[in-house]
């Protein structure tokens, strides 16, 4: 059984040059493990508490020297000598120190990098790669296939400075049977559409958080036709080869119950949007097509997208056990997007995930706008199975860290893509 000897943090930068927590753990056998977490911006209300110094001489009061310092202090005290012999009796008794409602009292952030280097170091200690630790930690048995990537092509919204209120989209290799085959198609349709947005917009190649293309879109349309114009010009046929998935991030431009996207619609009015695109455009997936607290119409948003497209639960779900059992009764989504820091820890997560199994949902495992070049995301998207992974564009190392990891098992593992 891992015995804690030492747990360490100490405060570094994501991709957005903003403060988060690298954590690392160490076992009395020497096995050890350090982690780090990512930070969101379009965020939703139900997430966990993020803790922030609320310095505003320090990083604009994004500082996380609270939060390193309940790592080094209080939850090593805790943990220091213990023997746990489960991720599952680690993350519990962290939430139980914890004690608050939204773990804002040591903050989800520290928890996290504690429950995360907890599992490497576990990994490291049963010498097991981190996926599989990762599938035999939640029971689901060896995977038997990869995620399917899903690449930000364009964004705008939060990740861009608003150019467009549609936050990200997304290409999905549908055809690929293999994880290199899927990527080199998705660099083939980036490079394309940054070549057509140079003619287009004589725009250069500026991005978004996560490496979208960013081009001075007029409408929200154009950036399906763009998108079309990418995939038919690097040769693949758009809806055979390659399909497209939204994240509308919808909360972000809810107000009064209306929907502030080139006018003010009401959720009836979105609904019908969404369902006109989903039949002129290839999109399979639509993600946070409605409010995170507009409940009422997500059942109807589902039934108008039946059989066309997934309908994706981000902020709406926010990896919530008891926001995810709702939409399950009241039939309102059926995919899950899995953001471990949403609820905390692993151990949660795993829950969440394990219920939208249970649902028969899809489950894709995302990535956040502000990530660092901790890959372990990859394992944890191949070890729980997830049918998609979205992890942003194919620019930036943040980014780039986890498909090289894709790559990586693939390459030892031969699985093929799932689906
Ligand atoms: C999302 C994520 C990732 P953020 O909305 O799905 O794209 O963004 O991390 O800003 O919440
Ligand atoms: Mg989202």
């Amino acid at each position: 059984m891992p015995v804690v000897e030492r747990l360490h943090a100490i405060e570094i930068l994501d991709s957005r040059g903003r403060p988060t927590l690298q954590a690392s753990c160490q076992f009395s056998d020497g096995s050890e493990g350090s982690a780090s977490v990512p930070s969101g911006a379009s965020t939703g209300a139900a997430e966990a508490h993020e803790l922030r110094d609320g310095d505003p001489q320090r990083y604009r009061g994004l500082g996380c020297r609270k939060a390193v310092a309940n790592v080094c202090g209080e939850i090593n005290d805790v943990l220091q000598g213990r023997a746990i012999d489960s991720q599952e009796a680690l993350d519990r008794t962290l939430v139980e120190l914890d004690g608050s409602a939204q773990k804002s009292r040591l903050g989800a952030n520290a928890l996290l990098a504690v429950s995360l280097a907890w599992a490497r170091a576990n990994a490291a200690k049963q010498r097991v790669p981190l996926y599989r630790y990762f599938a035999q930690m939640t029971g689901f048995g060896p995977p038997t296939v990869l995620p399917r990537p899903t690449v930000n092509l364009f964004s705008g919204g939060a990740h861009a400075g608003g150019q467009v209120p549609l936050q990200d989209l997304l290409i999905l290799p549908r055809r690929a049977q293999f994880i290199p085959k899927a990527l080199e198609i998705c660099v083939a349709v980036y490079e394309a559409a940054t070549d057509l947005i140079a003619d287009k917009y004589g725009a250069r190649r500026l991005t978004a958080d996560e490496g979208g293309l960013a081009p001075p879109f007029s409408h929200c349309e154009d950036m399906f036709e763009d998108a079309m114009l990418a995939i038919e010009s690097a040769g693949y046929r758009p809806g055979e080869d390659v399909c497209l998935a939204l994240d509308v991030a919808a909360s972000q431009f809810w107000r009064d119950d209306r929907y502030r996207l080139e006018g003010s619609l009401s959720a009836e009015s979105m609904i019908t949007l969404l369902s006109d695109w989903a039949q002129r455009w290839p999109i399979v997936c639509v993600e946070d097509g409605l409010a995170e607290d507009d409940w009422a119409h997500w059942p109807a948003l589902r039934s108008a997208l039946a059989g066309q497209a997934l309908v994706l639960g981000d902020d709406l779900l926010c990896t919530n056990p008891s926001r995810i059992q709702r939409a399950i009764d009241e039939g309102a989504a059926d995919a899950l997007l899995l953001k471990v820091n949403q609820i905390g820890t692993l151990g949660e997560a795993a829950h969440a995930c394990q219920l939208a199994r249970d649902a028969g949902w899809h489950v894709t495992v995302s990535a956040r706008s502000g990530e660092t070049e901790d890959n372990w995301l990859a394992d944890l998207a191949v070890g729980w199975s997830a049918q998609h992974i979205k992890v942003g564009s194919i620019t930036q190392s943040e980014r780039l860290a986890k498909y090289n990891r894709l790559l990586a098992i693939a390459d030892s593992t031969s699985l093929p893509i799932a689906g």
